[in-house]
């Protein structure tokens, strides 16, 4: 007869599955030498995403509770949501010890870390609130991040030299997505992995293993009232991609305006997400180290591609050389098929 368990607490798997915490702790546990420094970083950045996502969920009842414009309820000025989850970003990660410094889309200077708090081997580079003009209009928004390793030597401050890395020295990235449920989607060069918030408990869930892109989509999405200021090259690959020719079905299109949900959706059904240089951004609109360079890393994780469309071969923005800390650059990233016919048409 099998022996009984009368003994207290939980017993075989939990039935709600691995936090993401767990998960990053497991990934981290292989890697010898590990210090766990990136698994603390992870905690603060997923508490921070919990912050923000907590705030945007209550974004609508700005007017009728007074919690934005000038002053709220307490006298206290309150803040626009993009500042509010640049600070709550800033604060979470500071004075945990693991990063040495910080750029952020909301901030024209890298951002030290205070005197008071220890310096760590890790720089990260993050927008706080990609989007953020789908607020008003209750669509999705999301956070940017990746983490590189310091190259400046010492254990001091950090410096721009450090922020300035090509995104194929990215040690870690991901992003979060507020949308219909609130997502949190990372690699650390071990695939990608997706976690759904679970609001009740305040965890994120393993939801989404080893997330992988579909060779070729039926999707393409692109801001098409830029058409008029685009290379002919780009407006050829629009003009292509939409008409139907023999066994081959015009894509639908598809564009929210906000790249984390464009991206989420392109990185789970397949297709191609376009934010080409145009004649009034010459060097495209997308910044190239917390927005173009993150999702570049993960979409090559789960078998996607990234470019630029510099050259014949497409410009890997994982191999872009930053020179600036708010650099901007071109942007054709998605399924390999689908990549690879964009380049047909604008690649010199
Ligand atoms: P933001 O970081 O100021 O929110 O701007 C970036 C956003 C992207 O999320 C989105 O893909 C793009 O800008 C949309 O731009 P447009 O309105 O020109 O199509
Ligand atoms: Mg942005």
């Amino acid at each position: 007869m099998a022996e009984q368990h009368l003994s207290v607490g939980p017993e075989g798997p939990s039935f709600h599955g691995k936090t993401l915490e767990q998960h990053v702790l497991a990934a981290q546990r292989k890697i010898p030498h590990a210090t766990g420094d990136l698994t603390g970083l992870f905690s603060q950045i997923s508490l921070a995403a919990k912050i923000i996502s907590s705030q945007v969920s209550k974004a609508g009842l700005a007017n009728v509770l007074g919690y934005t414009g000038e002053t709220n309820v307490q006298g206290e000025e309150v803040k626009k949501l993009d500042i509010f989850a640049n600070e709550v970003l800033v604060r979470c990660v500071q004075q945990g010890g693991t990063v040495c410094v910080m750029g952020s889309e909301e901030v024209a200077e890298p951002i030290a870390i205070p005197m008071k708090y220890p310096k760590g081997k890790y720089v990260l580079q993050f927008d706080p609130l990609d989007g953020s003009g789908n607020i008003d209009i209750n669509a999705s928004i999301g956070t940017i991040f990746s983490i590189h390793r310091r190259i400046t030597p010492g254990e001091g401050a950090g410096s721009l030299k450090d922020c300035l890395q090509p995104g194929r020295e990215i040690v870690a990235a991901g992003y979060v997505i507020y949308g219909s449920s609130n997502m949190f989607v990372y690699s650390t060069g071990q695939g990608v992995h997706g976690f759904t918030l679970d609001p009740a408990i305040g965890e994120f869930f393993l939801s989404h293993e080893n997330m992988k892109i579909p060779a070729r989509g039926d999707t393409y999405s692109v801001n098409e009232g830029n058409y008029h200021k685009w290379a002919p090259g780009v407006r050829e690959w629009v003009d292509w991609v939409k008409r139907s020719e023999g066994e081959r079905k015009a894509y639908r299109l598809r564009y929210i305006g906000a790249m984390v949900a464009d991206l989420h959706r392109t990185l789970l059904r397949g297709g191609v997400f376009a934010y080409p240089a145009d004649a009034k951004n010459e060097s495209g609109k997308l910044r190239l180290l917390y927005e173009a360079s993150p999702f570049a890393f993960l979409f090559e994780q789960a078998g996607g591609v990234a470019v630029d469309g510099s050259t014949q071969e497409g410009g890997r923005i994982l191999d872009i050389e930053p020179t600036k800390l708010h650099q901007r650059t071109p942007l054709f990233i998605g399924s390999p098929d689908d990549v690879a016919d964009v380049l047909r048409f604008v690649a010199p």
